[in-house]
């Protein structure tokens, strides 16, 4: 610490000091002792312990009897031939014309990204994932990819779960040589709810297919390709696999919904292909695409277009497996499923049931539902864990065809409801925000679209709104700030614009923008910002995983580190531990680095003293620690 100081004064390094320079330089002694992380992290249990994490206070807790986790057992050998083995040897348009040919109807696993985002607010962890990760390479090396990054997953890891999502990502990659890792990618917003720079969209695009990710579904909150395109060209300069996306909203069979109708999406469709995509993503983020739907649909999509079509839906009608089978029958070449475990709801339709369903079909998946069944009774117990994210849908409902949430919103926005104690107006809730979707005028709604016309629903029925009054030119409404971006043109433009009227009220006469967002921002100075970032902490390196952190989040991104620095690396503990701490007599263990593991013992818990402060006594490695922290409680 001394030499470190040393090493970084600036008196020292402007090579101006002489032989006095250190006992004249007190600051030099100025040191908090450095802990090691086996303290750091068991000051986090000690904590946890004392004053329980935040997130779980006052939720339900896992059942008692609740098994641990066990993953899979696999072998040493080496793993079969899969499709990251092709994205390497020949390129991502190998790969989009294997798809085409193949027959099987190819299958991508969502569990570790839309399936806990969309049941388990997001808040699985890397931990959970990277146990089962072999079990994966070894027994489904026929998976199309796996889901495990991007979407909602970026910020929380910093946020709520104390652990750096590129790790996750290398993690994964690492364990799963043989199958192509999967991302959702929100074009210009990044993993963000805003549009960023140009070169941000393209440092991070670049950083992401450095550390894993083998295919990148793109797609835009509003359907508009050409805010798709500086982030679906810095897809295809990496060499990685482009899945240009439609999101799919409406009904193309009700005649009201007209502007959403088949040449809509064929036409967005042909400008995807012309933009580059190597495959047609078709993003049904709500699960609003009907079975009769669906084979119209992808048959106009397939002859017009040309593309292998990947198609993702959710279940919150109950309906999805039926428009799963429709679309097979039509010839789609890869569909969106979770583990059987973590699927239905507002979650991917369910994986085994899929393969079961096209078994003995010309369209058989190939997938070994056996393995199916072990991951999934994996995946089970790793979801008893989570029993405080579970969320209040108990039943599908065709209440979905009404307000048209997302899956990946719909938890959220209830869980947001609940704690401004609108829980009891939900219905209420659901029906504002399909009149803030037509007030809007018809617009998609997905990340970062949704969360606009969700806050304006929330804000309308906890002021006791409605939509007449909010449109009424003379009636004063202060809209949400995300309300007023995106009037303002800050995600982008809409197919025919919004309307006119409701722009004006809320934009108060101001000019909105109509091109693209990026066209007006100035490039980030990203070595001044890497700069700016090591200042803030004593000089440290920032990588390019942290700077890209940084520059999606920055005070996410800083909350994180400056946690990170007093905790050490928590994403190593069982997740009960993560989030109840430890009881009396406990053990766990928490591999650190490969190699080198931490055994805790947790041995007892003083009272509180007269500075408010627990003592909490463990062994750590067979030697007795003791760690004080305050009672916060
Ligand atoms: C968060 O929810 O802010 C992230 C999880 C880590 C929070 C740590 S847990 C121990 C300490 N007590 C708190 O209330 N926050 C930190
Ligand atoms: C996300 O952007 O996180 C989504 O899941 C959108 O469906
Ligand atoms: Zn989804």
């Amino acid at each position: 610490n001394f030499v470190e100081n040393l090493l970084k004064h600036p008196t020292f390094l402007s090579n101006q000091y002489h032989t006095k320079f250190i006992d004249e330089t007190p600051e030099l002694f100025d040191f908090k002792p450095r802990k090691d992380r086996g303290t750091k992290v068991l000051t986090y249990i000690a904590d946890i312990t004392v004053n329980g994490h935040p997130e779980t206070e006052g939720r339900a807790k896992p059942h008692p009897d609740l098994k641990p986790a066990r993953a899979p057992k696999t072998s040493t050998d080496p793993v079969a031939y899969g499709t990251r083995n092709l994205l390497e040897e020949k390129g991502p348009q190998a790969v989009a014309d294997w798809m085409a040919a193949q027959k099987q109807v190819l299958i991508t696993d969502t569990t570790m990204r839309d399936g806990h985002q969309s049941l388990l607010a997001t808040r699985m962890r890397s931990i959970d994932m990277i146990k089962v990760a072999p079990a994966y390479a070894e027994k489904l090396p026929q998976l199309f990819s796996v889901e495990c990054w991007g979407g909602a997953t970026f910020d929380v890891a910093y946020r709520f779960l104390q652990e750096c999502p590129w790790q996750r990502l290398r993690d994964i990659r690492e364990k799963m040589p043989n199958l192509m890792t999967q991302m959702l990618l929100r074009a210009s917003n990044g993993v963000g709810y805003t549009n960023y720079p140009d070169n941000v969209v393209q440092f991070f695009v670049k950083q992401a297919a450095e550390s894993g990710v083998d295919v990148f579904r793109v797609f835009d909150s509003l359907n508009w390709v050409e805010n798709m395109r500086v982030a679906m060209d810095a897809v295809i300069d990496s060499g990685k696999v482009c899945e240009g996306t439609i999101c799919y909203t409406g009904d193309i069979n009700d005649p009201d919904r007209a502007k959403y109708n088949l040449k809509y999406y064929v036409d967005m469709g042909k400008e995807l292909r012309d933009a580059g995509a190597h495959v047609l993503g078709l993003k049904d983020m709500a699960g609003l695409l009907k079975p009769a739907a669906a084979g119209p649909l992808v048959r106009a999509l397939k002859e017009e277009v040309g593309l292998p079509i990947h198609f993702h839906t959710h279940d919150t009608s109950g309906a999805a497996i039926a428009t799963v089978m429709a679309a097979a029958e039509a010839g789609v070449d890869a569909v969106d499923a979770a583990m059987d475990a973590l699927s239905g709801n507002t979650s991917q339709p369910t994986l085994g049931s899929i393969v079961e369903a096209l078994r003995f079909t010309e369209r058989d998946t190939g997938l070994d539902i056996g393995a199916i069944r072990e991951i999934s009774n994996y995946w089970e117990a790793v979801r008893g864990q989570y029993a405080a994210f579970e969320s209040s849908l108990q039943a599908p409902a065709s209440e979905v065809y009404l307000h048209e949430m997302p899956g990946g919103q719909f938890t959220n926005l209830k869980a947001q409801a609940r704690s401004m104690g609108l829980e009891e107006r939900w219905h209420e809730v659901a029906q504002t925000y399909a009149d803030v979707n037509q007030m809007f005028g018809d617009i998609v709604k997905v990340t970062p679209s949704s969360k606009v016309v969700g806050d304006m629903a929330l804000m309308m029925v906890s002021q006791n709104l409605t939509r007449s009054e909010v449109e009424d030119p003379k009636r004063d409404v202060s809209f949400p700030d995300s309300v007023i971006d995106m009037m303002r043109g800050n995600l982008g433009q809409p197919p025919g614009g919004f309307p006119k009227a409701i722009q004006k009220k809320i934009l108060k006469g101001e000019k909105p923008m109509t091109d693209r967002p990026g066209k007006h921002m100035k490039a980030q100075d990203l070595e001044a910002t890497r700069k700016e970032l090591s200042d803030k902490f004593d000089g440290a390196e920032i990588d390019d995983e942290d700077l890209n952190g940084y520059l999606m989040y920055p005070k996410v991104f800083t909350d994180y580190l400056e946690r990170h620095n007093t905790y050490g690396p928590v994403r190593t503990l069982p997740t009960r531990t993560f989030f109840y701490g430890m009881e009396p007599g406990e053990e766990i263990t928490a591999e650190i680095d490969p190699g080198k593991t931490l055994e805790i013992r947790m041995i007892a818990a003083s009272e509180t003293n007269e500075d408010g402060e627990v003592r909490v006594f463990f062994e750590l490695n067979g030697q007795p620690r003791s760690i004080r922290v305050p009672n916060r409680k």
